[in-house]
C-alpha cells in the first residue's frame, strides 16, 4: 500500500462536504493544530491533531520498510489543492501584439469585432498540430501544478470548426491521462462566430447543435458545454438552443455571462440549471436571484477584471444571497494570460472583500463544485482525493496577505509528493 504521512502542520485549514457551500456555510471550515494527515492509495485516510500515528514511522524526507513516506510540514499550513474551475487551457499564440491596442484604451469586444481576439487565436490553433498544442498545454499545467492547483477545467473554443475543436478535446483527454493534474473537460464550440459563418449564424448555430454536439458527446471527448453570451457574440436566446441541446446529449451546462455587458447569461443560467455561471462581472440582481434558485454556481473570475481594468463582480450580494461562489483564474491568452491561482486568493480579499475562510472554500469545495467534482475533492477529509498543499507559510490569512510570490512550498496530488519550491 502507498501510503504518506504529513506530520507538524501548524495549521490545517478546509472546508468539509461534498456540495458546494452557500451564504454563512461558505466562511465556516474546518481548521486544526498541530496536526497530521494520513494518505493511503492516493486518498486520504485520516487526519487529526496532536501526536502523529505511530504506523509510519519513517524519518522526514525519507522512508521505512513498509514504503512508508513521511513529510515534516515544519509548522506550515496546509490547505486543500486549489481547484481552477475555469480555463481555456488550449490554445495556439499568444496575443501580446495586442498590448498597443489595449493600452490606447481599444476595448476587448471591439478587437474581437475587428477580427483579432478570440479570431487572432482561432487562426493560430488551427494551424497547430495536436502535439505542438499538448506542449504547450502541458507546460501550462506544470506551472498550475506549481502553484497549487490540482484540477482544473479546460474548454475548447479557438477551433470554431469541428476538426479544430475535436483535436482540442482530444488534447484535453491525453493530458488528463498523462499530467498529475485532473482535467474537466469542456465543449466551448460557441466561443465566436467563425469567419465563414460571419453572414449565416443560423448555419453556425445548426452545426453546433445537430452534428458537433452529438460528435463530441459521442464520443465522450466533454462533459460540459458551455457558450459565450455576450454582446455581439451569442445572444441569451441562442444560448439557450445552444446548451439545450448539449443537454439532451448528456452535457451539463455552463455559461459565461455578464462579462461586460448583462444580456441575460445569469438568468438563463439558473432558468435551465445550469451548473455554473462565469464572469458575472455585471450581473444585475434578477440574475443573481435566478442563480440562487436554480442552485447554479458563480464562478468569479477576478483576474479577468484585473486585467481588463473592469469593475469586479458583486461577490457579497451573491453569497448573501444564497449563491456558492467559486473563483478560478480564467487562464486565456487574451482577457487573463495568468495561471496563478495564488493572485485569484489575493483578489477575492482585496477587491471582493471576502474573508479568507470565503475565499479559501471558493478555491477548493467550491470550485470543485463548479466543475462537479465536490464529491471527490475540495476539502481535506477522508475517503476524499489525497489533494493538499504545504505552504510556505503560518496561517491563512498569509497566504491571502502576501503578493507575487510563490508560497506553495510542496504540492500533493493523490497521496504523491508532485511538487517541491524552494
Ligand atoms: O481568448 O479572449 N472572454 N473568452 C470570453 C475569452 C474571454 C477568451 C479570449
Ligand atoms: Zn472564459
Amino acid at each position: 500500500m502507498a501510503a504518506l504521512l504529513v506530520k507538524n502542520i501548524g495549521m490545517l485549514a478546509t472546508p468539509e462536504g461534498r456540495s458546494a457551500k452557500r451564504g454563512k456555510e461558505q466562511g465556516r471550515i474546518r481548521i486544526l493544530r498541530n496536526a497530521w494527515i494520513l494518505c493511503e492509495d492516493g486518498l486520504i485516510a485520516g487526519l487529526g491533531e496532536g501526536e502523529a500515528p505511530a504506523l509510519c514511522g519513517g524519518t522526514p524526507g525519507g522512508g521505512d520498510a513498509s514504503g512508508c513516506e513521511v513529510i515534516d510540514a515544519g509548522g506550515r499550513l496546509v490547505t486543500p489543492g486549489l481547484v481552477d474551475a475555469h480555463t481555456h487551457l488550449i490554445f495556439g499564440g499568444w496575443r501580446q501584439y495586442e498590448m498597443e491596442q489595449k493600452l490606447k484604451g481599444v476595448p476587448y469586444l471591439d478587437i474581437l469585432a475587428s477580427g483579432g481576439g478570440i479570431l487572432s487565436t482561432v487562426r493560430a490553433t488551427r494551424s497547430a498540430t495536436e502535439d505542438e498544442l499538448y506542449d504547450k498545454a502541458k507546460q501550462a499545467l506544470d506551472e498550475m501544478l506549481s502553484f497549487g492547483t490540482t484540477t482544473c477545467e479546460a474548454k475548447s473554443g479557438y477551433g470554431l470548426d469541428e476538426e479544430t475543436e475535436l483535436r482540442m478535446l482530444r488534447v484535453i483527454k491525453r493530458l488528463n491521462e498523462d499530467h498529475p493534474i485532473d482535467l474537466v473537460s469542456t465543449f466551448l464550440g460557441a466561443h465566436a462566430l467563425p469567419p465563414e459563418y460571419k453572414d449565416d449564424r443560423e448555419g453556425f448555430i445548426s452545426l453546433l447543435c445537430d452534428k458537433a454536439i452529438p460528435e463530441v458527446a459521442n464520443q465522450g471527448l466533454a462533459e460540459y458545454c458551455d457558450v459565450f453570451c455576450e454582446k455581439g457574440v451569442f445572444t441569451a436566446e441562442e444560448t439557450r438552443r445552444i446548451l439545450l441541446a448539449g443537454q439532451r446529449c448528456g452535457l451539463k451546462s455552463k455559461i459565461h455571462a455578464d462579462e461586460i455587458e448583462a444580456i441575460g447569461g445569469s438568468q438563463l443560467a439558473g432558468e435551465i440549471g445550469a451548473v455554473s455561471a462565469e464572469h458575472l462581472i455585471v450581473c444585475p440582481d434578477e440574475g443573481i436571484e435566478s442563480m440562487a434558485k436554480g442552485g447554479t454556481a458563480a464562478c468569479l473570475l477576478p483576474a479577468t477584471s484585473f486585467y481588463l481594468g473592469a469593475s469586479f463582480a458583486p461577490a457579497r450580494k451573491m453569497i448573501d444571497a444564497g449563491v456558492a461562489v467559486a473563483m478560478a483564474t480564467d487562464f486565456n491568452p487574451g482577457s487573463c494570460p495568468c495561471l496563478n491561482m495564488q493572485f485569484v486568493i489575493n483578489l477575492g480579499c482585496l477587491r471582493y472583500k471576502l474573508t479568507p475562510e470565503e475565499v479559501l472554500t471558493a478555491v477548493t469545495l467550491n470550485g470543485a463544485a463548479a466543475c462537479g467534482r465536490a464529491e471527490s475533492r475540495g476539502s481535506i477529509e477522508p475517503g476524499k482525493l489525497a489533494d493538499f498543499i504545504i505552504w510556505d507559510a503560518p496561517d491563512l490569512n498569509y497566504i491571502c496577505y502576501r503578493l507575487g510570490s510563490n508560497l506553495a512550498w510542496q504540492v500533493v496530488k493523490s497521496g504523491i509528493a508532485v511538487k517541491k519550491n524552494g
